[in-house]
């Protein structure tokens, strides 16, 4: 059975030289090394040989089939190479075919605003200046003249990490303290974009995650018309040049006076619809003249600067733009709607 084993090596080593295609290969395989090939059924017949010889029978034949198999490997590659090179130079490549189109990502709609925003106010010469979205108590309310405790805090339902004191800012007005701090004494005008968090409940206008941007101008000689002309400049260049923008007393604890701004309703041109609950009127942003307290925890004197603030929402602008009724669809990530943008 060992010669028998040797002879049918000799044989395989010398016809797998005249294999060249992958078919004759694959008909080798059986043949030879398969799971019904010849060498496997020698190997399977090793329990008809005397007891002595089985062992030096058993070793030899899984050598060869370790050999064999390598050798069969190393075949299969340069056939492989072979019918790839082949196919190549007689197909060609067709440089006139299409290349495959790479699916291109849309800028989010929110983001689409948001630049344009920072477009308007920076020709009236805001520049953009980021901070944190994890804040302190103390900055997110303390700084701005609301005190623990106060009734104002209602206003801003707030998340909590699991460090007293630490939490998710509910408003970017705490980037006013940031900005103040860091160039008081300067005149400085910026606007403080960011994600913002509240703990409320969800509906198709109020989300728990969502962007503000802030406005902040502080300088010796700013008053209440320096607010609501650039504000009003504002509306107009994003609402259109003939949009009406009125202005409602309001509170804030960190602006006096503080106002509402309403744009004229996009949807019904002020005549009243459901979008802006048959008032004619839409809000667009809260606003101010910077409350002293706030003014001196920046390190400007209230008897020397007077500033303006403001806070607008850009999912409710973009909302507004685009008729959006829902504002649960921005994070949503439902690509049937941000393809649309
Ligand atoms: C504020 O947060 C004030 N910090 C704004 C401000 C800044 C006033 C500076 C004066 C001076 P308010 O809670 O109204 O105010 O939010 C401002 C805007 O953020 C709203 O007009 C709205 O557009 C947007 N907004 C507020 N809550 C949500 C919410 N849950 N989902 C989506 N947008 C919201």
């Amino acid at each position: 059975m060992l010669d028998q084993l040797e002879t049918l090596y000799k044989d395989a080593q010398q016809s797998l030289g005249s294999v060249v295609n992958a078919n004759a290969l694959e008909t080798w395989e059986n043949k030879y090394i398969g799971r019904k090939g010849e060498i496997t059924n020698l190997l399977r017949s090793v329990g008809q040989l005397p007891a002595d010889q089985r062992a030096a029978f058993g070793k030899r034949a899984n050598e060869i089939k370790n050999d064999l198999t390598a050798l069969f490997e190393s075949r299969a590659e340069t056939i492989r190479q072979h019918e790839l090179a082949q196919s190549l130079e007689e197909g060609g490549i067709d440089v006139t075919l299409p290349g495959r189109s790479v699916p291109m990502g849309g800028i989010h709609p929110s983001n689409q605003t948001l630049r344009e925003i920072y477009a308007i106010w920076a020709d009236m010469g805001f520049q953009v200046f980021r901070t944190r979205e994890v804040e302190d108590d103390e900055t997110n309310f303390e700084m701005l003249n609301i005190p623990q405790h106060h009734p104002a805090r209602d206003m801003w339902d707030t998340f909590h990490t699991t460090t007293p004191g630490v939490i998710l800012r509910t408003h970017t007005s705490p980037g006013q303290i940031h900005s103040m701090r860091k160039f008081a004494p300067q005149p400085i005008r910026f606007v403080l974009p960011g994600m913002c968090y509240r703990y409320e409940q969800i509906s198709t206008r109020k989300e728990i995650q969502f962007n503000q941007v802030e406005g902040i101008a502080v300088g010796t000689n700013i008053h209440l018309s320096d607010l609501k002309g650039t504000i009003t400049a504002f509306a107009q260049r994003i609402f259109g040049a003939d949009r009406k923008v009125r202005y409602r007393s309001s509170y804030f604890p960190f602006t006096e006076p503080s106002m509402e701004v309403d744009v004229e309703c996009i949807l019904c041109e002020g005549k009243g619809c459901s979008v802006c609950s048959y008032s004619g009127w839409l809000e667009i942003a809260g606003c101010g003249m910077i409350h002293p307290v706030v003014l001196r925890n920046g390190g400007y004197d209230p008897n020397v600067h007077s500033g303006f603030a403001f806070g607008m929402g850009p999912e409710r602008i973009t909302m507004l733009k685009h008729g959006i009724k829902d504002i649960r669809y921005f994070w949503g990530n439902d690509l049937r709607f941000l393809e649309q943008f």
